[in-house]
């Protein structure tokens, strides 16, 4: 039995010392928050990073969604995945929007695009997918939807930092893009996240809904809560992004490496999201589906029996959000029988720059110690 608890992830620390400097800075500016230098500093320097002309920096991902819908003025019903994390629901019907959920596809885990147009009516005014895992959802054809109808676009691409197609982030996509920098995220700025949007009109808006509503100093035209990003977490961002590129490599290898085990096991699927899409892939997750006939255990009793091994992996995502307590009553003649399933055998292992290849070789064994015991 290892010692060490391995959770299903981990935050990526800088050095102390790096971290630091910039902590010292902070003290001699005696500027903790509201647009501070740092602050200033970080947004240029994401703005080299992702080549985005229009970005808003925000306290997490939650409140750059929020801001997003309030900004973009959306009404009525959203097109949305039903298989994602509480968050992106919730940012829509806190704004007094109707989720329509649409189906995913099996083989990435994404809205299924070819489901959406059946779902929209004269009270649509958006689609909002999840680059669920990072896996990229089919730009394309959902733009092409969206233009013809008329609505918005808004991804919720929390998991999809670092995610790229010609040197182009994923983040230029659809009317707005939002990322999650929180500590559990392949980037993150302890909380955090940013919203990029592709009209520069929108940017007193964005700024006004991040900082309740303030247009000016005595005009206040919006109803907007505080959702600015602090000195301490730009510096968090600004030391980690220097490691990026190092981040997405670590990962990427130690990925290859739980495939090349978990190709042994019969009846544990992974995905391979690089192979299905133009767009690269930053090895945000590592989720696998449990085929519970083949591996003769479920996905439940393998999340339970790996915790006596001190191994934590997490159901993200589920109960599906239509199965949430707060929504199951509106939605319980919803069918969804693709997410519904994937939801069943879904289960994310443990995956971050700190994990070694013998943390994947320990995980790997407990797997097949648990089988031998109920064959
Ligand atoms: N949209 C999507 C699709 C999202 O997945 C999320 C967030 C959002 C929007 C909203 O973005 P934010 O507002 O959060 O920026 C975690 C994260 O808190 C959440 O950010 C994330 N998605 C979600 C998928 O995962 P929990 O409740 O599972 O986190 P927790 O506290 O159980 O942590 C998971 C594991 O991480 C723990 O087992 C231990 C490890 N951990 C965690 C923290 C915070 C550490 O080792 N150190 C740490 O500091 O939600």
């Amino acid at each position: 039995m290892n010692k060490k608890e391995i959770t299903v992830t981990k935050p990526f620390m800088p050095t102390l010392s790096e971290y630091l400097e910039y902590v010292e800075k902070i003290w001699n500016n005696s500027w903790v928050t509201n647009k501070g230098p740092l602050f200033k500093e970080f947004h240029l320097l994401l703005h080299d990073y992702l080549k985005a002309d229009n970005l808003c920096l925000t306290v997490n991902g939650h409140s750059a969604l929020d801001i997003a819908i309030k900004s973009l003025g959306l009404s009525g019903e959203v097109i949305t995945t039903p298989f994602t994390f509480a968050s992106t629901t919730h940012a829509l019907t806190m704004n007094q929007i109707t989720p329509v959920f649409c189906d995913i596809k099996e083989s990435d885990l994404t809205i299924d695009e070819s489901k959406i147009e059946e779902l929209i009516t004269d009270k649509t005014t958006a689609i909002m997918p999840v680059h669920v895992y990072g896996h990229s959802c089919n730009t394309e054809e959902i733009e092409r939807i969206a233009k013809k109808h008329h609505l918005k676009v808004i991804y919720d691409a929390a998991h999809s930092f670092g995610v790229q197609r010609d040197g182009q982030s994923i983040a230029l996509c659809g009317d707005v893009s939002i990322f999650s920098f929180h500590a559990t995220k392949i980037f993150h700025t302890i909380e955090g996240g940013c919203a990029i949007y592709r009209d520069k009109n929108l940017e007193p808006l964005f700024n006004a809904f991040r900082n309740f509503g303030i247009y000016s100093e005595e005009e206040i035209n919006y109803i907007g809560g505080n959702a600015k990003m602090n000195e301490f977490q730009a510096a968090m961002g600004i030391v980690n992004l220097k490691y990026m590129d190092e981040i997405i490599q670590k990962r990427k290898k130690l990925t290859l490496y739980y495939r090349k085990k978990l190709n042994l096991i019969e009846g544990i699927q992974y995905f391979v999201p690089e192979k299905l899409s133009t767009y690269s892939y930053n090895y945000a997750y590592f989720p696998i589906l449990v085929d519970e006939n083949k591996l003769k255990i479920s996905r439940d009793d393998l999340y339970e029996e790996l915790k006596k091994f001190n191994v934590y992996t997490r159901k993200y995502f589920y109960p599906l959000v239509t199965d949430f307590g707060c929504y199951k009553e509106q939605y319980k003649d919803v069918s969804l029988p693709v997410a519904k399933k994937i939801s069943q055998q879904i289960l994310c292992l443990p995956l971050y720059y700190d994990l070694s290849y013998e943390d994947i070789d320990y995980i790997y064994e407990s797997i097949l110690e648990i089988k031998k015991v109920v064959e």
